[in-house]
């Protein structure tokens, strides 16, 4: 890996102070920090290049399409879809996964619908479902937080649909097992589909080798801007499924009588898109890929393990999520401290968490608690924010009985 001070030179937000404190930002699963070369990218598009896509005869229009269809070809590589037809743009993961469940419903719900999803979904993964009619199975979990999968086997009926599951936990942090998943509902003929909301910048992901029906992800948790995101979709799924919005750029051809429908992918992408923020898009995957997932992966275990282990030496602090298989997630409680006021004394020392039920709200349910303190790591983070963690914890802990 690049030294640690190169890689943060490249993010000019990190620079700054807040309360008179250099900034410790611990809250990367809300959203990452974006890179210079991202920011310079859009700025770039916006200054040079900027056009509709796909419909001007001119010059400008004609780069911008190209540049825009490039990213889908990246990402396509990125996520190794067989078909660059198969990568829909969209505004991110809850938009990918309102679009999959609603248009799925329209095709194959018949009126008495059950959904698989597991028990640690974020409520993107689960309000979308339930406005497309279905009624929700939830896969229980450990107090460690490891999906029971016996129990899971047990969920599917003849009114199972699709089974949906987050591939790591925004709140526990756990990496789920999901090409056991999808094995398993495959031999049941349902198909899955995987939220890699929080996977895609922490993991390296395979279509293909997993086997999903669709996977959906947003720019902003792996370094590119808000406002873009991917819904993966298999080809024959994608073809037998009806649009999701109507507009321009989805249509073959349109009367007052009767609309045909463009080909994959453009049926999924009604109206303009946001080109720019697809721009920014590709230069965080290319990011991503010249840093290495693999490296940031290495990087990101070592702060989750190191945070760990240290605030476990503290008395009074518990830890919610302690799968086996975990990543760049650590969520916790001061004994009976409320995690507002922790995250709160936190900001007052320029650390950055997030507090809450991080739109978990079963997941709080099931340990009975109002919320967590959450931290969640990215590349540029180091040990030394971590011991400012640890310090800013032990501070504040006395304040709080
Ligand atoms: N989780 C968090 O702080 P959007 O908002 O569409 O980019 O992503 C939604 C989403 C879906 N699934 C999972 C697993 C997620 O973690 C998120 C976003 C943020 O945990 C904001 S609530």
């Amino acid at each position: 890996m690049q030294e640690i001070v190169n890689i943060r030179a490249q993010f000019p937000i990190l620079e700054q102070r807040v309360h008179g404190r250099p900034l410790v930002y611990l809250d990367n699963a809300a959203t990452t920090q974006k890179p210079l070369r991202v920011i310079e990218a859009m700025d770039t598009y916006y200054r040079t290049l900027n056009a509709n896509i796909h419909r001007g005869a001119h010059h400008l229009a004609a780069a911008a399409t190209e540049r825009y269809e490039a990213v889908r070809r990246q990402v396509q590589s990125l996520i190794n879809a067989r078909h660059s037809h198969e990568i829909v743009f969209t505004r991110g993961t809850t938009e990918s996964i309102n679009l999959v469940a609603h248009s799925f419903a329209r095709r194959y719900f018949t009126g008495d619908d059950e959904v698989i999803v597991s028990g640690m979904e974020h409520h993107s993964n689960i309000v979308p479902w339930q406005l497309a009619g279905a009624r929700l199975r939830p896969i229980p979990f450990s107090d460690e937080g490891v999906l029971d999968l016996g129990a899971y086997r047990q969920l599917f009926s003849g009114h199972t649909r699709i089974v949906a599951v987050n591939h790591v936990s925004n709140t526990l942090g756990t990496v789920n097992p999901v090409r056991e998943i999808i094995d398993i509902a495959h031999e049941h003929g349902v198909p899955v589909l995987i939220d890699g909301a929080q996977a895609i910048s922490h993991l390296p992901v395979d279509v293909q080798a997993l086997g999903c029906d669709f996977y959906c992800f947003s720019g902003h948790k792996m370094y590119g801007p808000m406002g873009v995101g991917v819904m993966y979709g298999r080809e024959e799924l994608l073809d037998a499924m009806p649009p999701y919005q109507g507009g321009g750029e989805m249509i073959s051809e349109v009367s007052f009588e009767r609309t045909t429908y463009n080909q994959l992918p453009f049926k999924f992408e009604a109206g303009t898109p946001s080109v720019g923020d697809v721009i920014g898009l590709g230069e965080a995957i290319a990011f991503m890929q010249e840093m290495g997932i693999g490296t940031l992966a290495a990087h990101e275990d070592d702060l989750l393990r190191y945070a760990t282990e240290r605030l476990l030496q503290l008395p009074g602090v518990r830890l919610f999520g302690t799968a086996p298989q975990k990543t760049s997630v650590l969520s916790f409680l001061l004994g009976e401290a409320h995690p507002y006021d922790v995250g709160t004394l936190l900001d007052q020392l320029g650390i950055a968490v997030r507090t809450g039920h991080h739109c978990t709200q079963p997941v709080m349910d099931r340990y009975g608690i109002p919320g967590t303190v959450r931290a969640s790591f990215a590349v540029y983070n180091t040990r030394e924010e971590v011991d400012a963690l640890v310090a800013g914890v032990e501070r504040v802990m006395p304040m709080l009985d």
